[in-house]
């Protein structure tokens, strides 16, 4: 009993001095190697190992592979991004190009659309390709001499035209077929591009299809009703031939007066007939300022 009591102290001081070496020699190792030694996971000697050469292939993997992957990634970044940037660009582009396109209710002007009303349908005033469908003509039912006065006669004469339009509740902006030798009635109302129907007041029935068969062939009907729908005869102020161009230098002195200075007798003014579809319905011959006639006005925009 004794000896063994004596002999285990020195038992335990031989394997503690020998256990202490071995946790010497292994913290040792590890606070060397490990580069995260807080991290108990890395502490094993295995995985130290592995974890060593792990970083050491990771350090040439990752200075290849980190080059790879630079390489790689800014390629495919690149063509990536070039291919994103692409495919907004095209969108971008395809979103502009078509603009507000015709029947959004937006008009775009670049788009060359005259008019949008929100629909794709067409005989409603706006076409299915955004273009003015209608434009309404009539005679007036009031009459005039050959002296529209004021400072500019033919701006009178489209007032007369607009005032006559809106008490008949007619939309939209008018102006005279008049001339004078300085200025034709073509030149004027601008509608050298309208492809639309130019129609009467009685029902909307058509008198010519757009401004190249107004100006070059027979009209479709007469222009014969005035602006509350009523048949209308006798004679109209026009100067204009079938082109819309000056007739002839009889423009009541520029639709300023009845009579000449000298001799004291009246002007002239070329006049067309409003029962007529051949071109004497603008161009017919001469008539004295002092008699009276009509005008032909023109619906030139909404
Ligand atoms: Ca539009
Ligand atoms: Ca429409």
């Amino acid at each position: 009993m004794t000896t063994q009591y004596k002999a285990r102290p020195l038992t335990l001081i031989m394997l503690l001095v020998s256990v202490s070496g071995c946790f010497s020699y292994l913290s040792a190792g590890e606070t060397t190697d490990d580069p995260y030694p807080g991290d108990t996971t890395g502490s094993t000697g295995a995985d130290s190992d592995t974890s060593s050469s792990g970083t050491s292939s990771l350090s040439g993997a990752s200075t290849s592979s980190g080059t790879g992957t630079t390489t790689g990634t800014t390629t495919g970044t690149t063509t990536g991004t070039s291919t994103a940037t692409t495919a907004v660009t095209s969108t971008t582009f395809d979103s502009s190009s078509s603009g507000d396109p015709c029947g959004n209710g937006i008009l775009d002007e670049d788009e060359d659309e005259e008019c949008d009303d929100g629909n794709s349908d067409s005989e409603d005033g706006c076409s299915q390709t955004c273009t003015w469908e209608f434009r309404t003509v009539f005679v007036t039912s009031e009459l005039y001499t050959g002296d529209i006065k004021g400072d500019s006669p033919l701006e009178v004469a489209d007032h007369h035209c607009n005032t006559l339009a809106n008490e008949a509740l007619k939309e939209g902006t008018y102006m005279a077929w008049l001339s004078t030798k300085s200025e034709s009635a073509g030149q004027r109302l601008g509608l050298m591009d309208f492809e639309g129907k130019f129609i009467g007041t009685n029902d909307g029935n058509v008198i010519a299809y757009g401004w190249t068969l107004l100006t070059n062939d027979p009209l479709v009907r007469p222009i014969k009703y005035d602006e509350n729908g009523m048949y209308t005869s006798g004679t109209v102020w026009t100067n204009t031939d079938q082109k819309g161009e000056m007739a002839s230098t009889n423009d009541c002195n520029g639709w300023t007066s009845i009579w000449k200075i000298w001799p004291f007798v009246s002007h002239l003014g070329t006049v067309g007939y409003p029962s007529r579809s051949d071109p004497a319905w603008t161009s017919a011959g001469q008539r004295k300022c002092s008699e009276t006639a009509h005008l032909y006005c023109f619906q030139v925009s909404p």
